[in-house]
């Protein structure tokens, strides 16, 4: 609390702001001042000190710290509780964890790292340290088991959101939970939940983002925001800071939506940021494989292929490998 105090006030004044008056406005006396600037410059802010002047904030770093993703963060449940680790297993498993204890919908956990990301089916998502966002969610919708591949979905409509207006990418969806950045994987999602037979007790959403992430670290059609920027924009880096409070605040407008509007909506804009459907795809089922055209997205969010020989067949899940 007290961190961000002085966070707050050294945020409104461009200019130094002198010891004596954050002693003032936290509440707490000189020395107890200088302890939590310490504790934020080993955070990474970056603070001038100087003994006739005071404290001036220089730079903000580009950690998942909750001060930072709160701070002008507008939503009304989602991340208003916001917990940040260093290194986890995975925070799939952490959110479903804590989700189990009741932790209320809307909390977000956060990872710098992961060393058990996960995928669906199994499979690891590669998570390096500081380059990348690792975002579960928490959330209690009163829908049935059957529709969490719509939640897939709507996340998938959120993240895409946050990357073009973050990143200024062309951010597109492929069927059913990842984005690509010309034609290369740059984000997944993991939909996970707990229910009993007619009811979902909770969902956890995982969202996975490379941002800084080098080529070298990730999996071969695989790349990163930076690694996909215009060759105008080489020397940028992407904030996560700002993406992941775009990708909170997208999620919570989509989510909204859902609820009043139904996944009509969600659906036209799903339908409106992916190019698949017309495209050729190959589906890989757990026993068999076919190839069709992308015919449609049906209301459940399965997806409809055209088989060759004419026929319409519902892909609810499943691998798909766009055929070029
Ligand atoms: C996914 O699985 O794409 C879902 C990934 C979800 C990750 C998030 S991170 C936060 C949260 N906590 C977790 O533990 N998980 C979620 P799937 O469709 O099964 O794709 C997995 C496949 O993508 C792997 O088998 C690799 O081929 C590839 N892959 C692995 N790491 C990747 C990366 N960083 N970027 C792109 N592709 C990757």
């Amino acid at each position: 609390m007290i961190d961000e105090k002085i966070l707050a006030i050294l945020r409104n004044d461009t200019d130094h702001v002198s010891g004596e008056e954050l002693c003032k406005i936290a509440g707490v006396s000189r020395a107890a001042i200088w302890k939590h600037i310490e504790k934020l410059r080993e955070e990474g802010y970056d603070i001038e000190a100087s003994p006739h002047l005071g404290y001036r904030l220089l730079n903000i770093p580009d950690r998942l710290i909750p001060a930072e993703i709160k701070w002008k963060l507008r939503t009304r449940i989602l991340g208003k509780e916001i917990l940040s680790y260093k290194k986890v297993d995975s925070t799939n498993a952490i959110a479903y964890a804590f989700a189990e204890k009741g932790l209320k919908e809307g909390s977000v956990i956060l990872a710098e790292e992961q060393e058990k990301g996960k995928g669906r089916h199994g499979r690891t998502w590669l998570s390096p340290s500081e380059s990348g966002i690792y975002l579960s969610v928490i959330l209690r919708p009163q829908i049935t088991p059957n529709e969490i591949s719509k939640i897939t979905l709507l996340a998938a409509v959120a993240a895409a959101r946050a990357i073009r207006e973050t990143a200024d990418l062309q951010a597109m969806i492929k069927w059913p939970n990842h984005i690509l950045v010309n034609h290369k994987k740059v984000c997944g999602i993991l939909t996970e939940m707990k229910a009993e037979q007619d009811r979902v007790d909770f969902i956890v959403i995982g969202i996975g983002i490379n941002v800084n992430t080098q080529m070298k670290q990730l999996p071969k059609g695989a790349s990163s925001l930076r690694e996909e920027l215009p060759d105008s924009r080489t020397d940028e880096q992407v904030s996560r800071v700002d993406l992941t409070r775009k990708l909170i605040e997208k999620l919570e407008e989509d989510y909204f939506l859902l609820k009043k509007d139904g996944f009509q909506p969600i659906m036209d804009e799903w339908k409106r940021l992916s190019d698949m459907i017309g495209s050729r795809v190959k589906v890989v089922l757990q026993n068999r494989t076919f190839e069709g055209l992308v015919h449609d997205i049906d209301p459940d969010g399965a997806l409809v292929v055209r088989r060759d020989a004419g026929t319409l067949e519902k892909v609810s899940s499943g691998d798909i490998a766009m055929v070029r």
